[in-house]
């Protein structure tokens, strides 16, 4: 027997403020609330939902330092961002906060000093990790080193985002300090740990036994996490940058970003509402994280064992973390610009919102790492919004217009097709439900949209237009049905394609329906007056999607340039074997393309010697025209060779840059043909 609940606490991940937000984070984590809130609050459930900006931790000070500015700056710009592209794109949170606010330092603070005062921390003074140039202990992203589980060479101080395993700084090998690069040393200093290990036994049971009903994924990361026994955590850092620890004689001190930031939904709640406790104090409450798979372990095992430890919280009841959404096949990276930007789309896509959600839902990563491509959000928009969807309402409301001047028809006897119209798209509306309950927003959206094909299919197989004139009673019930269905799909279109659905209901003239009005058969009434029909959505052409490729590609580009490095110098040579070369300057006099060849140009140059030929692999970089009259230089007693049946005189010299580009090695001036290069 599942519980029920009488309000619901919803959470979604607080994204650190040092970037903005892509689709990655839409697909993992704030679409798929927004759907499940939307729906809530459709059903006329009692629930708050919040959000705000992570702003302590060391990715916001780094972040401060490559753009050189304070982190103060750069978590007021990134918080401006995030909240304003939320709200374009329809994020419907009851409240997005922050935790640089006052009433969380001082609720962070507080629940410290509460597990604190019981007792629930054990102070310890060990050896960290300390930068002697940067003159500051390292810890979490400020150091790196190898992931001593999984060989990762690039894992954090407190994270390896390869294996997902959480690590101490003093766990890696080879650990180099991000600031400075130097290697650190050891030097002590006093931290306070949550003795996870303390809480061992009880999250067995709490999850192991108790929450089977967990995403395989979620549950499984917890599962190796306790079968590999839990160790005590340092909750506190020595740092600048944070809520301060609120003990005496703790200058320099703050707390553990994952200390503070999860205590970040109940200071957002607080600012939210007087009534904040009966949401996260009451067992009546349903508690549900949305996160990605890389915050697992933080909200299952480290968080509750913070609200376990103090001792007035409830405990979530679901944690419905994502798999990672991957780009065009290659990680999404914020550092190496590997992403779609919410606020680019937003520009870029004007009032598309719809179409980007779509896609995310359709392909989100809820069991597995999924690939977003602009082809299937071209694909998704041009065969399934427009094709079926679109297609269907724009039908059934411009004949209604033609026909009856927007009036919904009075139908005659509903045939047992009709019905069984009626019939299935009640039973899809039911599925919904049950799949929006379990979190499985993929099966809940093909469902949705199995509505619409049921319609579009219901209008194409009784071709009313072609009934207009010989049979208009059957006509009306036809189109009395098609019309109902649309204003089933409109209501349950919410809480995936909102905009859409505001635009079809207000079409509808049905502003005020609820969720459940949607289990009528009749929504709107016989004689009732719709308004005038819009399209829903449009077409994306091929040149769009384009557009957006060549801006990954600059993006490749560009990385390639930033990451590539000069190739290790060959072997020494004497002086006289370098002067065997005789390379001279020559002017190319006649270019042309070697024929059945992608890459050969074959060219005719003056080398002030002779007039010879040189095939030369230059054709995908020049074209002939834009060669001929340049001077180069040539090695002239390079021995022949018979390329592609043309015999080649000597070879031109090119310089390659990191990502493949040619240029030609030019003299700085003009100088005669023939004039040695020394
Ligand atoms: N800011 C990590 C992240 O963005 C972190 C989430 C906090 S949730 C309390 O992945
Ligand atoms: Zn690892």
């Amino acid at each position: 027997m599942s519980k029920t609940f009488k309000r619901y606490m919803v959470t979604s991940a607080l994204p650190y403020a040092n970037g903005p937000v892509h689709i990655g984070h839409l697909a993992g984590v704030y679409v798929p609330s927004d759907i499940y809130v939307r729906y809530l609050r459709l059903k006329g459930k009692d629930v708050l939902w919040v959000c705000g900006s992570d702003e302590h931790g060391v990715p916001i000070t780094l972040r401060a330092k490559k753009e050189g500015i304070t982190p103060q700056q750069v978590v007021d710009k990134y918080y401006k961002i995030i909240k304003e592209s939320f709200e374009e794109f329809g994020i419907s949170v009851d409240i997005y906060s922050r935790t640089g606010n006052k009433i969380h330092h001082e609720t962070a603070a507080e629940m410290f000093k509460t597990i604190h005062d019981k007792g629930g921390f054990i102070e310890k003074t060990t050896e960290q990790y300390f930068d002697t140039e940067a003159n500051q202990f390292l810890a979490d992203r400020y150091i790196t080193g190898t992931c001593p589980h999984c060989g990762n060479e690039k894992a954090y101080g407190d994270q390896c985002e390869k294996c997902g395993t959480t690590l101490n700084a003093t766990d890696l090998i080879n650990p180099k300090s991000t600031i400075s690069g130097a290697v650190p040393i050891l030097k002590s200093t006093n931290h306070w740990y949550l003795p996870l290990d303390q809480h061992q036994a009880f999250l067995e049971k709490w999850i192991l036994e108790e929450h089977k009903d967990w995403k395989s994924n979620v549950y499984g990361q917890c599962k190796t996490w306790l079968d590999r026994g839990l160790q005590p955590r340092a909750v506190s850092r020595d740092l600048d940058w944070g809520v301060p620890l609120p003990l005496p004689n703790t200058e320099g001190k703050v707390l553990y970003v994952w200390f503070d930031a999860p205590i970040g939904y109940i200071s957002a709640t607080k600012e939210l509402t007087p009534d904040w406790e009966k949401y996260w104090k009451s067992p009546d409450t349903k508690l549900v994280h949305f996160i990605g798979k890389d915050n697992i372990v933080f909200h299952c095992i480290i968080f509750p064992a913070m609200l376990k430890a103090e001792g007035s919280y409830i405990l979530p009841e679901n944690v419905p973390a994502n798999e990672f959404l991957n780009l065009e096949g290659d990680k999404i990276s914020t550092s190496r610009n590997w992403a779609v930007w919410l606020h680019e789309y937003l520009r870029e896509f004007e009032n598309q919102q719809d179409v980007l959600r779509y896609t995310l839902t359709a392909n989100a990563p809820e069991t597995k790492d999924n690939n977003f491509t602009w082809a299937s959000l071209q694909a998704a928009n041009n065969s399934e919004l427009v094709a079926i969807y679109g297609n269907f309402v724009n039908r059934a409301l411009v004949l209604t217009q033609k026909y009856y001047e927007g009036k919904i028809p009075q139908p005659s006897l509903l045939t047992q097709a009709d019905e069984d119209v009626f019939s299935e798209t009640l039973k899809l509306k039911k599925s919904v439900e049950t799949q929006i309950e379990a979190y499985k927003f993929r099966d809940a959206l093909r469902d949705l949209m199995q509505i619409a094909r049921i319609g579009n299919k219901y209008l194409a197989d009784n071709e009313p237009w072609k009934l207009a004139k010989s049979n208009t009673e059957r006509v009306q019930t036809i189109m009395y049905v098609a019309l109902q269905l649309t204003a089933r799909l409109a209501i349950l279109s919410e809480p995936f394609l909102p905009f859409t659905s505001a635009k079809l209901k207000k079409m509808l003239n049905i502003e005020a329906v609820s969720w459940n009005d949607a289990d009528k058969k009749e929504i709107l009434a016989v004689g009732h007056q719709i308004g005038t029909p819009e399209l829903l959505f449009q077409n994306i052409d091929d040149e769009k999607i384009k557009s957006q490729l060549e801006k990954l590609e600059q993006t490749k580009l560009d990385n390639a340039k930033a990451e590539a490095v000069a190739k290790p110098q060959k072997p020494v040579i004497e002086y006289d074997d370098f002067v065997k070369n005789d390379i001279r300057i020559g002017t190319i006099l006649e270019a042309q393309k070697v024929p059945k060849t992608q890459k050969l140009m074959q060219l005719k140059i003056d080398t002030g010697i002779d007039v010879r030929t040189v095939v030369s692999g230059i054709a995908e970089h020049f074209k002939p025209e834009d060669v001929v009259g340049k001077q180069v230089a040539i090695l002239v007693n390079l021995a022949p060779r018979k390329i592609k049946g043309i015999e080649s005189q000597g070879m031109i010299l090119m310089a390659e840059d990191f990502d493949g580009k040619l240029v030609f090695v030019q003299p700085s001036a003009p100088v005669s043909n023939g004039s040695t290069v020394q």
